[in-house]
């Protein structure tokens, strides 16, 4: 899968001190020896070959010195649920934007970028989608990652990075309840998805969701299998659990209608029946 053009290069993982990174930095560094990581605040205990530059995203300059000299990034820093809007601006939107700004500047040629299922959270659960459906945010939160997709998409097309949006469900050792069975992403296979993104030779621009081998899946990913994608979480091997979970929490009558829960369920003030594709 490697692309023997790539080489050397020096990648980039910002957000790397939040909560996906702390989990996929053991799996990411002996993969990627040299990875520069990025935050507002160093991640402790750095590994081996890991080296930290601090950055804050809605900062230009902090953000075009982290990417300098870069051939990649792995775009997972902002801000990671639903915020009051000025948050979300300066971190997912104006960030999104200072990022790949630098990267072009830099001359970077690969951008995985961390998308989330709320970009689409307003589809109905009942229904399956596919990577080039309308977006559906289901929130503020929602609304910066589709953002994030476009502005990949834009510097895709206009300046040839290649540019991989993962459309994350929910990262963690297991699904938390009833609708992480269906969106639930083992940190294994999000580092797979990731090296996609990183090393595959045909991406230009693409989305893939980042989704484990779940049976309950609302997502069809079958351009992630193309590319190589070969998930081994398997959300149903923990159904007990997440169920048992699902029990602590009860029902939200409008957030169980919808894949993004409880996301669409917050200030909400519509009719159900008019709410969703
Ligand atoms: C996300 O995008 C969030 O970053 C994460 O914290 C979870 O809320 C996840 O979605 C989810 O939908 O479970």
């Amino acid at each position: 899968m490697t692309d023997a053009s790539d080489e050397p290069r020096r990648i980039v993982f910002t957000g790397a001190a939040g909560g996906i990174g702390t989990m996929i930095r053991p799996l990411l560094a002996p993969l990627y020896p040299g990875l520069v990581l990025s935050d507002r605040v160093k991640p402790v205990n750095l590994l081996a070959g890991e080296t930290f530059v601090a950055a804050d995203l809605a900062k230009p300059d902090e953000v075009v010195a982290a990417v300098k000299g870069a051939h990649s990034v792995i775009h997972f820093g902002g801000f990671s649920v639903e915020g009051p809007w000025d948050t979300l601006l300066q971190a997912n939107i104006i960030g999104c934007y200072n990022l790949f700004e630098a990267a072009r500047l830099a001359g970077v040629r690969r951008v995985v970028f961390a998308s989330s299922n709320h970009a689409v959270g307003f589809y109905p659960r009942k229904r399956k989608i596919r990577t080039d459906v309308t977006v559906r945010p289901d929130s503020r939160y929602g609304v910066s990652k589709a953002f994030g997709e476009a502005l990949g998409a834009l510097y895709a097309d206009k300046h040839g990075m290649a540019v991989t949006c993962l459309r994350i469900g929910n990262v963690g050792p297991c699904p938390l309840d009833v609708r992480r069975l269906s969106i639930w992403i083992s940190p294994e296979d999000i580092v797979q998805l990731i090296r996609i993104g990183l090393e595959h030779p045909d991406i230009r621009f693409d989305v893939l969701y980042g989704a484990s081998d779940n049976e309950a899946s609302w997502w069809d990913n079958s351009r992630a299998r193309r590319l190589g994608y070969r998930p081994t979480g398997k959300a149903e091997d923990h159904r007990a659990y997440a169920v048992a979970e699902q029990e602590k929490v009860g029902r939200d009558p409008v957030g169980d209608l919808f894949q993004g829960g409880s996301f669409c369920s917050a200030e909400f003030t519509n009719d159900v029946k008019r709410a969703g594709p």
